[in-house]
């Protein structure tokens, strides 16, 4: 039996495509300590369990909302992660896809709204997109339960053996400080990689784990020393600030392959 997580921004049609997969609530709850909803479901078809997690933009935590989200990926057992999109705010959206593709779990991409993109004028090579991220990415209107089969079938599909984390490259200082990070961590179910570019990112359950098997006085100087680095180099104020950056380049070019917009109408991505 399947365990999939529920991740994507707020409002991008979650909760009806939650509804739309699972038959009933099995489990409503609270998270542990923290007051946000924990909802767990039935996926039709025996296909196993779906959770509910909170919409979040990025896994980077500023908020207890973020913070579950980054603490599920930590600590739960999980299959798969089906990973709903607003397809008419893609730029916006594919920001939290890359940070959970990097973790390298299977990933099932939803593309919700697509009437929306549609009248919008947008024309979305799904693809294109499904190449780039190297995962399955179906066209969906939660709202009137098109493309829902789709989901179904892809989530059934899902092979954990044969799952990639997708690679983007950060640059030779970073990846150098990664790596370097990498060999320090000791060997656990966690993806090594994300783990290193959530730390350099400031995620905080990650640095309270990170705390635990490696010196803080160590974990401090790798991260001030690259952050020096970049800052010299790359004329960007914090690690933060640089990855953003590197990600949004990676976002802007898949798009201009992918998307492509009415004669009649222009209208910004996000
Ligand atoms: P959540 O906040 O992410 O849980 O999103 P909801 O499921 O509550 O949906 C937010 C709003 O978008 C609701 O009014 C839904 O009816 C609507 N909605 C959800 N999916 C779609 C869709 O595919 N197309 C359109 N046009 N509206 C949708
Ligand atoms: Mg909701
Ligand atoms: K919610």
């Amino acid at each position: 039996m399947m365990n999939v997580a529920l991740i994507g921004n707020p409002n991008t049609g979650k909760t009806s495509l939650f509804n739309a997969l699972t038959g009933f609530y099995e489990y409503v709850g609270n998270w542990s300590g923290v007051t946000v909803e924990k909802k767990v479901g039935k996926l039709k078809d025996e296909l196993g369990q779906l959770i509910d997690l909170p919409g979040i933009y990025s896994l980077n935590p500023l908020s207890e909302d973020e913070a579950v989200v980054s603490n599920f990926l930590l600590t739960e057992d999980f299959s798969a992660v089906l990973n709903i999109v607003d397809a008419s705010q893609l730029e916006r959206n594919l920001y939290l896809t890359l940070q959970v593709l990097e973790y390298g779990k299977p990933v099932v991409i939803a593309l919700n709204m697509f009437d929306v993109a549609k009248g919008r004028g947008l024309k979305i090579d799904t693809e294109k997109l499904s190449l780039y991220m190297k995962t399955p990415v179906i066209p969906v209107v939660a709202r009137k339960g098109t493309g829902i089969d789709q989901v179904k079938h892809y989530l059934r599909e899902i092979n954990a053996e044969n799952q990639e984390a997708l690679v983007i490259h950060y640059g030779e200082i970073l990846e150098n400080a990664i790596q370097k990070l990498i060999r320090q961590l000791p060997d656990s179910r966690l993806p090594k990689r994300w783990l290193a570019l959530q730390f350099f990112e400031g995620n905080k359950p990650v640095w309270e784990l990170l705390k635990k098997h490696v010196d803080e006085s160590v974990l401090q100087k790798i991260f001030a020393e690259t952050e020096k680095r970049i800052a010299e180099t790359e004329s960007v104020s914090s690690l933060d600030r640089y990855i953003r950056q590197i990600r949004r380049q990676w976002i802007c070019n898949v798009l201009e392959k992918a998307i492509s917009h009415s004669p009649d109408r222009k209208v910004p991505l996000s």
